[in-house]
């Protein structure tokens, strides 16, 4: 099996999660596509989704299904995504593609995260994948700085500016065994608009594809 057959079957194992007649929250990344391509065949149930990007916005649009403004819809029943890393608690990395910021804001909204994601995502500690945070242009050097004191190297995405305007700093070489403590503690940091890490809150289910099929973690 594929890495992107992996993410195809993931995606539609969630599509059982989805709540006919409401509102739903869709992530953003290669995985998400999958699961929005796969929305295509139950868009008549399907009153309209709330987007983590403008590339997921537009492939929604794309198969008739109407991107909503979250301050109109009130809590959403379901936010589908992908991650960069999952530990077996559910907690992630997520920002490889730097859509961070909304992502956690519609996970937030939402009743229930539905993770989704090939097997390589899963790992016993996080950190090997570089840590992405939205920063303010013009803070990125003091955060950096800040970065550097809690043991990480910062590393500026280069040509990148995420739907908000602002910048990615990509921090490398974290073992993260305390997800929620890091993720507070980044997050005070003056200048950083959002950390990946979905630890303070996890996922509530991670699907994951695999050559046996798809694995549910709750
Ligand atoms: C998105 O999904 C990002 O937060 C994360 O980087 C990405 C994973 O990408 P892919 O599904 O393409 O592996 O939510």
């Amino acid at each position: 099996m594929t890495q992107d057959e992996a993410k195809k079957a993931a995606a539609e194992a969630a599509l059982k999660y989805v709540v006919p007649g409401e509102p739903l929250g869709v992530g953003t990344g290669s995985t998400v596509n999958f699961f929005i391509d796969a929305l295509a065949k139950i868009r008549h149930d399907i009153p309209g989704a709330v987007s983590s990007s403008n590339a997921s916005s537009e492939r929604l649009k794309k198969i008739g299904i109407e991107v909503l403004d979250l301050n109109n819809t009130g809590q959403l029943s379901i936010y589908v995504d992908g991650a960069d890393e999952a530990d077996a608690n559910l907690r992630l990395i997520k920002g490889g593609g730097a859509a961070l910021t909304r992502e956690k804001i519609v996970a937030a909204a939402s009743r229930k995260f539905v993770c989704i994601a090939d097997e390589s995502k899963l790992v016993k500690v996080l950190g090997k994948f570089p840590l992405p945070i939205e920063v303010i242009p013009m803070a990125r050097s003091y955060v950096a700085r800040e970065l550097l004191k809690l043991g990480g190297s910062c590393e500026l995405r280069m040509g990148v500016t995420t739907d908000n305007g602002n910048v990615i700093i990509d921090v490398r070489n974290l073992e993260i065994l305390d997800p929620v403590t890091l993720e507070n503690k980044i997050n005070q940091i003056p200048g950083v608009v959002t950390v990946g890490l979905f630890a303070q809150r996890p996922a509530d289910v991670l699907l994951l594809g695999g050559p046996n099929g798809v694995r549910e973690l709750k």
